[in-house]
């Protein structure tokens, strides 16, 4: 009997590429006795206490999980067995149940344990200010620690506006400082960080996405923060050099800097050249997505429409490879924390469980799941639940027959696509088929396209969740990106 456990605002609250956030922990306790289940409170106190946040996978094997009476009802059935074998049995299972619930009744303390969240000293926050006050060009890199309580999300915010430091935010992180922020740097990441002479990793970590730190500047003095020591220091001094390396929750850390800082902002000159990059790699963007492809929709397009179209409430999961790969550069989370993909590796499959979390705990919002065709194969039977638990979300589907994030590097590199094609199939009739409404939109209803977009809401706010099967062509506009 498995269980993830999460708490409600890791279902809600969460949000490069589509490849952020938190590392899972797989715990499978085989207790001796029901005393050492009891201990219970402890496993669940592993995924509070844990340094880096993130689900932890219980499993219970089945004669822990049911009751006394049930188990020995088992047992009993089980001591039919007759002869010396089947006696030995008998009492081995008399033991083992006696054994499994000793002390089961006796009263213990389950009280919650206490969570202990490291925090900066006063004098590496000092260093800090130091480093900060003296740059010209510091540069944060926010990564989904920083979601995490203690900090409640709108005070760093707070704090981000004043220093007033340019960002880049990755996994739940997006969505930090709202749509349009002037210091929310987008585009050209790479670039950013051969220039900057100070960079804070607030909970980023320098793994694959950070090619494991080969793309920070050896001019750079680096402030890595991180809860949990070895995502603090992964391939630190192989690739990368710490200048200060702080074990300390993230955005606790940074709500502590802009304390210190007192009254400091970034030179402006800074944030307005990095945001003038992005604006020109924006126009690119917007030209791509104008451009009409040969076959089908042009994926850009759509995003761009649908971006335009979010209101302000609205919560988005992604779950798939190019697709939403693409997505991450074109949609906004509009505010903090509302953005849910699935993590560092990508796990497809979230997208169906993680909208109906977002829903559950956000009954207000808009939820969209953006799709792609491969990744709904693995959740699309959640339309049944979304619709007889009353659950309305948008599944929006970029169809293009094809797990391309795949195909993409495999073609070139082994020659064929064997495993990576699939069908331009008709999604929004079985999205129908399971109660919710379906719309198909393609190149023959392009014109309609915001009148799509606009029907699947009007048919999610009156309570009835919508599916759009996009048929969408190729670009190149993932060239060139990780592709696993
Ligand atoms: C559970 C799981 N299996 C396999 C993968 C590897 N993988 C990454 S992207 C991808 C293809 C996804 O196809 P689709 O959802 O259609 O997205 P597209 O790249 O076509 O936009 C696969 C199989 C993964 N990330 N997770
Ligand atoms: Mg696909």
């Amino acid at each position: 009997m498995p269980a993830w456990l999460t708490s409600q605002e890791d279902s809600c609250d969460q949000p490069e590429g589509s490849v952020p956030s938190y590392p899972a922990a797989w715990v499978s306790p085989r207790p001796k006795s029901d005393q050492e289940l009891s201990g219970w409170p402890e496993w669940s106190h592993y995924y509070h206490s844990k340094l880096s946040r993130g689900p932890v996978f219980v499993e219970f094997p089945l004669d822990v999980l049911y009751p006394y009476h049930l188990v020995k009802r088992e047992q009993l059935r089980a001591q039919a067995a007759k002869g010396l074998v089947g006696n030995m049995v008998n009492l081995y299972l008399g033991n083992y149940v006696a054994n499994l619930f000793a002390g089961a009744w006796e009263p213990r303390d389950i009280s919650p344990l206490p969570v202990r969240v490291p925090h900066a000293t006063k004098s590496q926050v000092q260093q800090c200010v130091e480093l900060i006050s003296r740059a010209k060009k510091p540069l944060i890199l926010l990564g989904s620690q920083v979601t995490s309580p203690p900090t409640p999300i709108e005070v760093l915010r707070a704090a981000l506006e004043e220093m007033r430091i340019p960002c880049f935010l990755g996994g739940m992180a997006r969505g930090m400082l709202g749509k349009n922020s002037p210091l929310h740097i987008r585009q050209n990441r790479r670039e950013a960080l051969k220039e900057a002479d100070v960079v804070i990793l607030a909970g980023t970590v320098c793994d694959f996405r950070l090619s494991f730190g080969r793309v920070l500047s050896r001019r750079s003095k680096v402030i890595a923060v991180n809860r949990d020591r070895a995502q603090l220091l992964r391939n630190a001094r192989v690739f990368w050099k710490p200048h200060l390396a702080i074990r300390a929750d993230a955005g606790s850390f940074l709500v502590q800097l802009n304390k210190g800082l007192k009254g400091y902002s970034c030179p402006q000159e800074w944030a307005l050249s990095l945001k003038e990059t992005d604006r020109v790699k924006e126009k690119i963007n917007s030209e791509k997505a104008e451009e009409v492809l040969e076959l089908h929709l042009n994926p850009l397009k759509l995003l761009c429409q649908v971006d335009r179209l979010l209101p302000e409430d609205s919560l988005l999961v992604v779950d798939g490879g190019d697709f939403v790969g693409s997505a991450a550069y074109i949609v906004q989370p509009p505010q903090p924390l509302s953005w849910l993909d699935p993590g560092a590796f990508g796990t497809l499959g979230v997208g169906g469980g993680f909208a109906l979390g977002a829903k559950l705990c956000r009954p207000e919002s808009e939820v969209w799941i953006l799709y792609g065709d491969g990744s709904l194969g693995f959740s699309v039977m959640e339309f049944d639940t979304f619709v007889r638990h009353k659950t309305p979300v948008i599944a929006l589907v970029g169809n293009d027959a094809c797990w391309s994030q795949i195909s993409r590097e495999q073609v070139p590199m082994l020659g064929s696509s064997v495993a990576c094609n699939l069908d331009y199939l008709d999604y929004h009739v079985v999205a129908e088929g399971l109660g919710g409404k379906g719309f198909l939109l393609s190149r023959q209803n392009e014109e309609q396209m915001d009148d799509v977009i606009k029907a699947a809401q009007s048919e999610c706010r009156n309570g009835r969740p919508a599916l759009i099967n996009a048929l969408i062509g190729k670009t190149n506009f993932r060239d060139g990106s990780i592709a696993v």
